[in-house]
């Protein structure tokens, strides 16, 4: 198994952080009404997208995703002023600027798209792997979805159906306890857990602390060993939380329908947090840098661009 070397954790770190800063800066610039998809931000819980690119670099292994899919994207390396230009309309947005935040796709970098409906992209990325393993192609697919979507039949259907055809699929249940307003306690039976339930219709899971960098890289690194060597999917449950309200650049505490205690402790035991010591302060003040450098060059860039002509409105559509 791939061990975290001093290098993988300042990588891991800078990703983080990019992920991060790039969308305080959408949170910033939301107010300003250029900005028109809803946007679901993964502040908070970036650690979980951060290393794609490092430890699935290759564009055979595809990911998929939800609606809340930025930090998957900006993670595998999707492109960062096609996404820009996609939030703000743009036709150099990677889906021509008609799609916005819930639909992006680069499939350079191997991000094959993200979907708005809860639960649905799960099949795709099962499709996509049964099509890999048809056409004896390499490659693992990564399929994220949050808490909310453990609750769809399309997800049952979905792993019952990559268990039995032993597909090379990671299936990954970011965990923030929260489908918008409600708590897993109004939704699903007490005491369960969602692993332990899984584990139940025959596949192997792993669990672990979402927020934790360096426990995120080591058991994806576990993931991926294992559907290598034998050829079968895997489930893995990462515990996080989000900062932000559930769609939209505002925090929403005020509403109190998650508790204080709550919060502060995920706050406390924030992603970025917990890798910062690791990083002395000139590398530090560095990466900042570097990383407001690109944010503000695509951000300039999606603001110039122009908008598709009203003949492009109906091309490339898919209902
Ligand atoms: C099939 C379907 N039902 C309801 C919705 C409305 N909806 C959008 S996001 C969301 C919450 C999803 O929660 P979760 O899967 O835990 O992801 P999170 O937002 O917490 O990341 C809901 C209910 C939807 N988009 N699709
Ligand atoms: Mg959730």
């Amino acid at each position: 198994m791939k061990k975290i070397s001093k290098k993988d954790e300042l990588d891991l770190y800078y990703s983080i952080l990019r992920i991060r800063r790039i969308e305080e800066k959408i949170a910033k610039e939301y107010v300003n009404w250029k900005i028109r998809c809803p946007v679901h931000l993964s502040i908070g819980q970036e650690a979980i997208g951060a290393p794609l690119k490092k430890l699935f670099k290759s564009c055979k292994d595809e990911v998929v995703s939800g609606h809340r899919a930025h930090s998957h994207y900006l993670g595998k390396g999707g492109d960062l002023k096609k996404f820009i230009c996609e939030l703000y309309g743009k036709k150099n947005g990677s889906s021509g600027g008609k799609a916005g935040s819930m639909h992006l796709t680069d499939k350079k970098s191997g991000f094959i798209l993200s979907s708005a409906i809860v639960g649905n992209s799960i099949p795709i990325g099962v499709g996509l792997a049964y099509s890999k393993r048809i056409k004896k192609e390499k490659g693992i697919v990564l399929i994220f979805f949050g808490d909310a979507a453990v609750e769809t039949g399309v997800f049952f259907e979905s792993l019952n159906f990559a268990i039995l055809k032993k597909l090379p699929v990671i299936f990954i249940c970011e965990n923030n306890f929260y489908s918008v307003y409600s708590n897993m306690k109004y939704r699903q039976p007490q005491n369960r857990k969602i692993s332990e339930m899984v584990k139940g219709i025959g596949i192997k899971t792993l669990k672990s602390n979402g927020n934790d960098p360096i426990k995120v890289f080591n058991t994806y690194c576990k993931a991926k060993d294992y559907v290598e060597e034998l050829k079968k999917p895997i489930f893995l449950e990462f515990e996080t939380f989000r900062h932000y309200e559930h769609c939209g650049f505002l925090k929403d505490d005020h509403l109190n329908y998650r508790k204080k205690s709550e919060i502060n402790y995920w706050l406390k035991n924030d992603c970025l947090k917990k890798l910062q010591t690791k990083v002395n302060k000139k590398k530090l003040i560095f990466f900042e840098k570097k990383i407001n450098k690109e944010i503000e060059t695509a951000f300039s860039f999606a603001k110039k661009s122009k908008f598709p002509r009203n003949s492009e409105s109906r091309k490339k559509l898919y209902a």
